[in-house]
Protein backbone atom coordinates (compact mmCIF):
# COMPACT_ATOMS: atom_id res chain seq x y z
CA UNK A 1 0.00 0.00 0.00
CA UNK A 2 1.23 3.16 -1.05
CA UNK A 3 2.30 5.67 2.02
CA UNK A 4 -0.31 8.21 0.75
CA UNK A 5 -3.38 6.19 0.50
CA UNK A 6 -6.64 6.77 2.29
CA UNK A 7 -8.62 3.32 2.82
CA UNK A 8 -11.99 3.26 2.77
CA UNK A 9 -13.43 1.33 6.21
CA UNK A 10 -17.39 1.58 5.21
CA UNK A 11 -17.09 0.26 1.58
CA UNK A 12 -18.22 -3.76 3.50
CA UNK A 13 -21.24 -1.84 5.81
CA UNK A 14 -22.43 0.59 3.33
CA UNK A 15 -23.44 -2.04 0.86
CA UNK A 16 -24.41 -4.27 3.16
CA UNK A 17 -27.21 -2.13 5.83
CA UNK A 18 -25.94 1.54 5.01
CA UNK A 19 -25.49 2.72 8.48
CA UNK A 20 -23.84 1.46 11.65
CA UNK A 21 -24.66 2.84 15.08
CA UNK A 22 -22.09 4.33 16.88
CA UNK A 23 -21.11 5.72 20.63
CA UNK A 24 -19.88 9.15 21.81
CA UNK A 25 -20.01 10.08 24.77
CA UNK A 26 -22.95 8.08 25.84
CA UNK A 27 -24.58 9.98 22.90
CA UNK A 28 -24.90 7.03 20.36
CA UNK A 29 -24.27 8.37 16.33
CA UNK A 30 -25.89 6.25 13.90
CA UNK A 31 -23.78 7.09 10.51
CA UNK A 32 -25.66 7.55 7.43
CA UNK A 33 -23.52 5.76 4.71
CA UNK A 34 -24.67 5.80 0.84
CA UNK A 35 -24.58 8.87 -0.85
CA UNK A 36 -28.12 8.82 -1.20
CA UNK A 37 -29.39 9.11 2.25
CA UNK A 38 -26.43 11.33 3.03
CA UNK A 39 -27.53 13.74 0.76
CA UNK A 40 -31.27 13.45 1.26
CA UNK A 41 -30.64 13.29 4.95
CA UNK A 42 -29.04 17.15 4.67
CA UNK A 43 -31.42 18.34 2.53
CA UNK A 44 -34.60 17.38 5.28
CA UNK A 45 -33.81 19.77 8.31
CA UNK A 46 -37.12 19.67 10.00
CA UNK A 47 -36.38 15.78 10.37
CA UNK A 48 -33.10 16.22 10.80
CA UNK A 49 -31.79 19.76 12.88
CA UNK A 50 -28.73 21.61 13.70
CA UNK A 51 -30.42 23.64 15.48
CA UNK A 52 -30.10 21.50 18.99
CA UNK A 53 -27.91 21.93 22.13
CA UNK A 54 -24.40 24.08 20.59
CA UNK A 55 -21.82 21.35 20.22
CA UNK A 56 -24.48 18.38 19.87
CA UNK A 57 -24.21 17.92 16.19
CA UNK A 58 -20.69 17.78 15.95
CA UNK A 59 -18.90 14.29 16.48
CA UNK A 60 -17.23 13.97 19.12
CA UNK A 61 -19.73 15.64 20.59
CA UNK A 62 -18.55 19.60 21.85
CA UNK A 63 -21.42 19.68 24.58
CA UNK A 64 -19.21 19.68 27.32
CA UNK A 65 -16.67 22.63 26.10
CA UNK A 66 -18.39 25.03 24.20
CA UNK A 67 -22.09 26.85 24.90
CA UNK A 68 -21.62 29.53 22.17
CA UNK A 69 -23.87 28.45 19.06
CA UNK A 70 -21.57 28.02 15.83
CA UNK A 71 -23.46 30.59 13.08
CA UNK A 72 -24.87 29.55 10.76
CA UNK A 73 -23.87 26.12 11.56
CA UNK A 74 -26.25 25.54 14.25
CA UNK A 75 -29.14 27.30 12.86
CA UNK A 76 -31.97 25.81 10.52
CA UNK A 77 -33.88 27.25 7.88
CA UNK A 78 -35.55 30.40 7.56
CA UNK A 79 -32.95 32.07 9.96
CA UNK A 80 -30.33 29.94 8.64
CA UNK A 81 -30.49 31.53 5.21
CA UNK A 82 -30.79 35.19 6.61
CA UNK A 83 -27.50 34.92 8.60
CA UNK A 84 -26.26 32.80 5.14
CA UNK A 85 -26.86 36.13 3.35
CA UNK A 86 -25.05 38.31 5.85
CA UNK A 87 -21.79 36.43 5.02
CA UNK A 88 -22.06 35.05 2.06
CA UNK A 89 -20.52 38.05 -0.39
CA UNK A 90 -17.73 38.48 2.00
CA UNK A 91 -16.91 34.41 2.01
CA UNK A 92 -16.60 34.71 -1.61
CA UNK A 93 -13.68 37.16 -2.17
CA UNK A 94 -11.44 34.48 -2.43
CA UNK A 95 -12.85 34.66 -6.07
CA UNK A 96 -10.89 38.28 -6.73
CA UNK A 97 -7.64 38.63 -8.50
CA UNK A 98 -5.99 40.82 -6.01
CA UNK A 99 -6.94 38.10 -3.21
CA UNK A 100 -5.32 35.46 -5.35
CA UNK A 101 -2.11 37.49 -5.72
CA UNK A 102 -2.02 37.51 -2.47
CA UNK A 103 -2.90 34.02 -1.54
CA UNK A 104 0.11 32.87 -4.69
CA UNK A 105 2.64 34.76 -2.91
CA UNK A 106 1.93 33.45 0.91
CA UNK A 107 1.93 29.94 -0.93
CA UNK A 108 5.19 30.58 -2.96
CA UNK A 109 7.11 31.77 -0.36
CA UNK A 110 6.77 28.69 1.97
CA UNK A 111 7.72 26.42 -0.88
CA UNK A 112 10.76 28.02 -1.35
CA UNK A 113 11.54 28.49 2.59
CA UNK A 114 11.17 24.57 2.60
CA UNK A 115 12.85 23.89 -1.13
CA UNK A 116 16.35 25.28 1.19
CA UNK A 117 15.71 22.90 3.30
CA UNK A 118 17.31 19.20 4.12
CA UNK A 119 13.88 18.09 5.51
CA UNK A 120 10.41 19.54 6.90
CA UNK A 121 8.05 18.03 8.73
CA UNK A 122 4.79 19.13 6.77
CA UNK A 123 1.87 19.35 9.61
CA UNK A 124 3.85 21.52 11.81
CA UNK A 125 5.92 23.18 9.50
CA UNK A 126 3.94 23.73 6.44
CA UNK A 127 0.11 23.10 6.03
CA UNK A 128 -0.19 25.03 9.94
CA UNK A 129 1.62 28.30 8.79
CA UNK A 130 0.11 28.13 5.57
CA UNK A 131 -3.69 27.53 7.25
CA UNK A 132 -2.94 30.39 9.65
CA UNK A 133 -1.17 32.82 7.33
CA UNK A 134 -4.12 32.27 4.50
CA UNK A 135 -7.08 33.11 6.43
CA UNK A 136 -5.36 36.67 7.22
CA UNK A 137 -6.70 37.16 3.85
CA UNK A 138 -9.75 35.69 4.86
CA UNK A 139 -10.79 38.04 7.90
CA UNK A 140 -8.46 40.63 6.42
CA UNK A 141 -6.29 40.99 9.45
CA UNK A 142 -2.53 42.13 9.79
CA UNK A 143 -0.46 39.09 8.92
CA UNK A 144 1.13 38.92 12.21
CA UNK A 145 -1.75 38.19 13.68
CA UNK A 146 -1.47 34.39 12.00
CA UNK A 147 1.97 33.96 14.45
CA UNK A 148 -0.29 33.72 17.43
CA UNK A 149 -2.99 31.65 15.85
CA UNK A 150 0.15 29.43 15.05
CA UNK A 151 0.90 28.54 18.22
CA UNK A 152 -2.72 27.45 19.15
CA UNK A 153 -1.76 24.51 17.00
CA UNK A 154 -3.56 21.92 14.77
CA UNK A 155 -7.00 22.31 16.54
CA UNK A 156 -8.50 25.26 18.02
CA UNK A 157 -9.86 22.71 20.49
CA UNK A 158 -8.08 19.68 20.70
CA UNK A 159 -4.95 18.76 21.97
CA UNK A 160 -2.30 16.67 21.40
CA UNK A 161 -3.96 12.61 21.34
CA UNK A 162 -7.29 14.31 20.42
CA UNK A 163 -8.93 15.14 23.32
CA UNK A 164 -11.55 17.45 23.54
CA UNK A 165 -9.94 21.03 25.48
CA UNK A 166 -12.01 23.13 27.73
CA UNK A 167 -9.11 25.35 28.61
CA UNK A 168 -7.69 25.33 25.27
CA UNK A 169 -11.24 26.33 23.99
CA UNK A 170 -11.27 29.29 26.19
CA UNK A 171 -7.62 30.61 24.53
CA UNK A 172 -9.61 30.96 21.60
CA UNK A 173 -12.64 32.34 23.16
CA UNK A 174 -11.14 35.12 25.43
CA UNK A 175 -9.07 35.75 22.12
CA UNK A 176 -12.32 36.59 20.32
CA UNK A 177 -14.05 38.66 22.76
CA UNK A 178 -10.92 41.13 22.48
CA UNK A 179 -11.18 41.15 19.19
CA UNK A 180 -14.18 41.60 18.92
CA UNK A 181 -14.39 44.65 21.68
CA UNK A 182 -11.41 46.10 19.73
CA UNK A 183 -13.36 45.90 16.74
CA UNK A 184 -16.84 47.79 18.41
CA UNK A 185 -14.58 50.57 20.10
CA UNK A 186 -12.08 51.06 16.66
CA UNK A 187 -14.02 49.84 13.89
CA UNK A 188 -11.55 48.98 10.95
CA UNK A 189 -12.17 46.54 7.80
CA UNK A 190 -11.58 43.34 9.25
CA UNK A 191 -14.31 40.43 9.33
CA UNK A 192 -14.84 41.64 13.29
CA UNK A 193 -15.90 45.21 12.17
CA UNK A 194 -17.60 44.20 9.46
CA UNK A 195 -20.03 41.60 11.23
CA UNK A 196 -20.28 43.82 14.20
CA UNK A 197 -21.79 46.56 11.52
CA UNK A 198 -23.88 44.27 9.26
CA UNK A 199 -27.82 44.17 8.82
CA UNK A 200 -29.08 40.97 9.92
CA UNK A 201 -33.16 41.08 9.79
CA UNK A 202 -33.21 44.92 10.13
CA UNK A 203 -31.49 45.13 13.42
CA UNK A 204 -27.61 44.86 13.91
CA UNK A 205 -25.56 41.11 14.88
CA UNK A 206 -25.13 40.67 18.34
CA UNK A 207 -21.70 40.08 19.94
CA UNK A 208 -23.03 36.58 20.55
CA UNK A 209 -23.71 36.29 17.42
CA UNK A 210 -20.62 37.44 15.81
CA UNK A 211 -18.38 35.44 18.03
CA UNK A 212 -20.46 32.08 16.67
CA UNK A 213 -19.60 33.29 13.45
CA UNK A 214 -15.67 33.79 14.52
CA UNK A 215 -15.56 30.85 16.22
CA UNK A 216 -16.90 28.45 13.49
CA UNK A 217 -14.67 30.52 11.13
CA UNK A 218 -11.51 29.20 13.35
CA UNK A 219 -12.56 26.02 14.00
CA UNK A 220 -14.18 24.65 10.99
CA UNK A 221 -11.45 25.85 8.41
CA UNK A 222 -8.39 24.65 10.89
CA UNK A 223 -7.68 20.61 10.32
CA UNK A 224 -9.78 20.78 7.75
CA UNK A 225 -7.23 22.70 4.99
CA UNK A 226 -4.17 21.43 6.82
CA UNK A 227 -5.54 17.60 6.39
CA UNK A 228 -6.04 18.70 2.88
CA UNK A 229 -2.97 20.54 2.52
CA UNK A 230 -0.98 17.66 4.18
CA UNK A 231 -2.61 14.79 1.92
CA UNK A 232 -2.25 16.55 -0.88
CA UNK A 233 1.49 16.60 -0.45
CA UNK A 234 1.68 12.89 0.81
CA UNK A 235 -0.01 11.80 -2.48
CA UNK A 236 2.18 14.12 -4.34
CA UNK A 237 5.54 12.33 -3.03
CA UNK A 238 4.15 9.26 -4.33
CA UNK A 239 2.94 10.19 -7.47
CA UNK A 240 5.24 12.38 -9.17
CA UNK A 241 3.84 11.49 -12.41
CA UNK A 242 1.03 13.67 -11.31
CA UNK A 243 3.04 16.40 -10.74
CA UNK A 244 4.19 16.65 -14.33
CA UNK A 245 1.06 15.82 -15.66
CA UNK A 246 -0.29 18.92 -13.61
CA UNK A 247 2.58 20.87 -15.13
CA UNK A 248 2.23 19.90 -18.49
CA UNK A 249 -1.98 20.62 -18.32
CA UNK A 250 -3.06 22.87 -16.27
CA UNK A 251 -6.39 23.56 -16.88
CA UNK A 252 -6.94 19.99 -15.25
CA UNK A 253 -6.32 21.57 -11.74
CA UNK A 254 -9.89 22.47 -10.75
CA UNK A 255 -10.88 19.27 -11.66
CA UNK A 256 -7.92 17.55 -9.80
CA UNK A 257 -8.54 19.68 -6.50
CA UNK A 258 -12.56 18.45 -6.41
CA UNK A 259 -11.05 14.96 -6.79
CA UNK A 260 -8.41 15.30 -4.08
CA UNK A 261 -11.38 17.20 -2.04
CA UNK A 262 -13.76 13.59 -2.79
CA UNK A 263 -10.78 11.07 -2.01
CA UNK A 264 -9.34 12.98 1.23
CA UNK A 265 -13.23 14.03 2.72
CA UNK A 266 -10.68 16.33 5.46
CA UNK A 267 -14.33 16.56 7.42
CA UNK A 268 -15.41 12.67 8.37
CA UNK A 269 -19.09 13.10 8.70
CA UNK A 270 -21.10 15.90 10.61
CA UNK A 271 -24.53 15.10 12.68
CA UNK A 272 -27.88 16.05 13.11
CA UNK A 273 -30.33 15.57 15.80
CA UNK A 274 -34.07 13.63 14.91
CA UNK A 275 -36.71 15.88 15.88
CA UNK A 276 -39.52 13.02 15.42
CA UNK A 277 -39.47 9.42 15.19
CA UNK A 278 -38.27 8.30 11.86
CA UNK A 279 -36.77 5.87 8.95
CA UNK A 280 -33.76 6.37 7.28
CA UNK A 281 -32.10 3.74 5.12
CA UNK A 282 -35.02 1.59 6.69
CA UNK A 283 -33.42 2.28 9.94
CA UNK A 284 -35.76 3.44 12.75
CA UNK A 285 -34.42 6.53 14.12
CA UNK A 286 -35.88 7.44 17.46
CA UNK A 287 -37.06 11.74 18.16
CA UNK A 288 -33.88 12.99 20.16
CA UNK A 289 -31.47 10.72 18.56
CA UNK A 290 -28.26 11.25 16.71
CA UNK A 291 -27.72 10.47 12.84
CA UNK A 292 -24.38 11.69 11.04
CA UNK A 293 -24.10 12.24 7.33
CA UNK A 294 -20.64 10.84 6.58
CA UNK A 295 -19.25 12.99 3.66
CA UNK A 296 -16.15 10.60 3.99
CA UNK A 297 -18.29 7.31 3.01
CA UNK A 298 -20.87 9.05 0.49
CA UNK A 299 -17.77 10.06 -1.59
CA UNK A 300 -16.39 6.25 -1.91
CA UNK A 301 -19.91 4.90 -2.73
CA UNK A 302 -19.54 2.65 -5.79
CA UNK A 303 -23.43 3.50 -6.73
CA UNK A 304 -21.74 7.08 -7.37
CA UNK A 305 -18.14 7.33 -8.70
CA UNK A 306 -16.32 4.71 -10.85
CA UNK A 307 -12.88 3.38 -9.09
CA UNK A 308 -14.02 5.32 -6.17
CA UNK A 309 -10.41 4.45 -4.61
CA UNK A 310 -8.70 5.89 -7.48
CA UNK A 311 -7.52 9.55 -7.42
CA UNK A 312 -8.45 10.47 -11.24
CA UNK A 313 -6.99 13.64 -11.66
CA UNK A 314 -9.16 14.49 -14.28
CA UNK A 315 -12.49 12.92 -12.95
CA UNK A 316 -15.27 14.81 -14.88
CA UNK A 317 -18.52 13.87 -13.38
CA UNK A 318 -17.86 14.34 -9.50
CA UNK A 319 -20.84 15.09 -7.30
CA UNK A 320 -18.77 14.57 -4.07
CA UNK A 321 -19.95 16.11 -0.72
CA UNK A 322 -16.82 16.73 1.07
CA UNK A 323 -17.81 20.12 1.13
CA UNK A 324 -21.20 18.90 2.69
CA UNK A 325 -24.36 19.12 0.64
CA UNK A 326 -27.81 21.67 0.73
CA UNK A 327 -27.83 24.83 2.29
CA UNK A 328 -24.98 24.26 5.09
CA UNK A 329 -23.17 23.43 2.42
CA UNK A 330 -19.26 24.98 3.27
CA UNK A 331 -19.24 28.83 3.40
CA UNK A 332 -15.10 28.24 3.51
CA UNK A 333 -15.43 26.07 0.36
CA UNK A 334 -14.18 29.32 -2.09
CA UNK A 335 -11.62 30.27 0.20
CA UNK A 336 -10.29 26.27 0.75
CA UNK A 337 -10.34 25.72 -3.54
CA UNK A 338 -8.42 28.64 -3.76
CA UNK A 339 -5.58 27.53 -1.43
CA UNK A 340 -5.56 24.24 -3.07
CA UNK A 341 -5.53 25.31 -6.46
CA UNK A 342 -2.91 27.46 -5.74
CA UNK A 343 -0.87 24.78 -4.25
CA UNK A 344 -1.01 22.00 -6.57
CA UNK A 345 0.12 24.61 -9.32
CA UNK A 346 3.05 25.95 -7.58
CA UNK A 347 4.05 22.70 -6.40
CA UNK A 348 3.76 21.41 -10.39
CA UNK A 349 6.17 24.41 -11.62
CA UNK A 350 8.69 24.53 -8.33
CA UNK A 351 8.55 20.50 -7.36
CA UNK A 352 10.04 17.92 -9.59
CA UNK A 353 9.81 15.01 -6.15
CA UNK A 354 9.13 14.47 -2.72
CA UNK A 355 10.86 11.93 -0.49
CA UNK A 356 8.76 10.51 2.90
CA UNK A 357 11.52 10.33 5.25
CA UNK A 358 8.82 9.43 8.48
CA UNK A 359 5.52 9.68 9.15
CA UNK A 360 2.76 9.00 11.93
CA UNK A 361 -1.11 8.14 10.69
CA UNK A 362 -3.88 10.11 12.51
CA UNK A 363 -6.42 7.38 12.40
CA UNK A 364 -10.12 8.59 13.75
CA UNK A 365 -11.61 5.71 15.42
CA UNK A 366 -15.36 5.40 15.26
CA UNK A 367 -17.35 2.25 16.44
CA UNK A 368 -15.58 -0.68 14.44
CA UNK A 369 -14.22 1.96 11.96
CA UNK A 370 -10.95 2.97 12.03
CA UNK A 371 -10.29 5.96 9.20
CA UNK A 372 -7.37 7.37 7.82
CA UNK A 373 -7.70 11.29 7.95
CA UNK A 374 -4.42 12.64 7.64
CA UNK A 375 -1.43 12.63 9.66
CA UNK A 376 -0.11 13.64 12.96
CA UNK A 377 3.31 14.32 11.21
CA UNK A 378 4.71 13.25 7.77
CA UNK A 379 8.81 14.38 7.49
CA UNK A 380 9.97 15.14 3.78
CA UNK A 381 12.53 16.36 1.28
CA UNK A 382 11.41 18.31 -1.10
CA UNK A 383 13.21 18.27 -4.74
CA UNK A 384 12.59 21.27 -6.79
CA UNK A 385 12.53 21.10 -10.96
CA UNK A 386 15.15 23.36 -11.27
CA UNK A 387 17.80 20.70 -9.77
C1 LIG B 1 -19.49 23.79 6.58
C2 LIG B 1 -15.97 20.82 4.97
C3 LIG B 1 -12.83 24.53 4.96
C4 LIG B 1 -16.12 27.26 7.19
C5 LIG B 1 -18.82 22.68 6.11
C6 LIG B 1 -19.42 21.38 5.87
C7 LIG B 1 -18.43 20.57 5.43
C8 LIG B 1 -17.20 21.32 5.40
C9 LIG B 1 -18.56 19.09 5.05
C10 LIG B 1 -20.90 21.02 6.05
C11 LIG B 1 -21.28 20.83 7.50
C12 LIG B 1 -22.72 20.44 7.71
O1 LIG B 1 -23.48 20.19 6.77
O2 LIG B 1 -23.12 20.36 8.90
C13 LIG B 1 -14.82 21.59 4.80
C14 LIG B 1 -13.61 21.11 4.18
C15 LIG B 1 -12.72 22.16 4.17
C16 LIG B 1 -13.39 23.28 4.80
C17 LIG B 1 -13.39 19.71 3.64
C18 LIG B 1 -11.31 22.25 3.65
C19 LIG B 1 -10.82 21.50 2.71
C20 LIG B 1 -13.45 25.60 5.56
C21 LIG B 1 -12.86 26.90 5.74
C22 LIG B 1 -13.77 27.66 6.41
C23 LIG B 1 -14.95 26.84 6.60
C24 LIG B 1 -11.47 27.33 5.26
C25 LIG B 1 -13.66 29.08 6.87
C26 LIG B 1 -12.54 29.62 7.26
C27 LIG B 1 -17.31 26.57 7.17
C28 LIG B 1 -18.56 27.12 7.64
C29 LIG B 1 -19.54 26.12 7.48
C30 LIG B 1 -18.86 24.98 6.90
C31 LIG B 1 -18.78 28.54 8.20
C32 LIG B 1 -21.02 26.17 7.87
C33 LIG B 1 -21.88 26.61 6.72
C34 LIG B 1 -23.35 26.62 7.07
O3 LIG B 1 -23.75 26.06 8.09
O4 LIG B 1 -24.13 27.22 6.31
N1 LIG B 1 -17.46 22.60 5.81
N2 LIG B 1 -14.66 22.89 5.17
N3 LIG B 1 -14.71 25.60 6.08
N4 LIG B 1 -17.52 25.29 6.72
FE1 LIG B 1 -16.13 24.13 5.88
C1 LIG C 1 -17.20 22.89 14.12
C2 LIG C 1 -16.90 22.10 12.89
C3 LIG C 1 -17.43 22.82 11.69
C4 LIG C 1 -16.58 22.25 15.34
C5 LIG C 1 -18.08 22.51 9.49
O1 LIG C 1 -17.45 21.97 10.60
O2 LIG C 1 -15.50 21.88 12.76
C6 LIG C 1 -14.92 21.17 13.86
O3 LIG C 1 -13.55 20.99 13.63
C7 LIG C 1 -15.10 21.98 15.12
O4 LIG C 1 -14.55 21.28 16.22
O5 LIG C 1 -16.76 23.08 16.46
O6 LIG C 1 -16.69 24.19 13.97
Amino acid sequence: MKKSEIPDPFATQRSKCGYETVDDQNDPVTMLLRHKDVRKTAHNYKTFTSETIPGRIVVPSEVNIRDTRQIPFEVDPPKHGAYRSVLEAWFKRPIYADYQEALTKIVSSIIEEMLAKESLEVVNEFALPLQSRALTLLLNTPFKESETWISWGTHVFRSEGEALDADKANVLYDYIDRELDRAIANPSDDLYSVLMQSDFDGRKLTKEEAKGVMVLTFAGGRDTVINAVTNAIAYFADHPESLERLRKEPEIITNAVEEMIRYFSPLTHMGRVVTEDTIVCEHAAKADSRVSLCWASANRDENVFENPNEIVLDRKINPHVGFGFSHHNCLGATHARQIMRILVKEFSEKIKSIDILDMKENIEKWGKFQRKVGYHKISVKFNATTQ
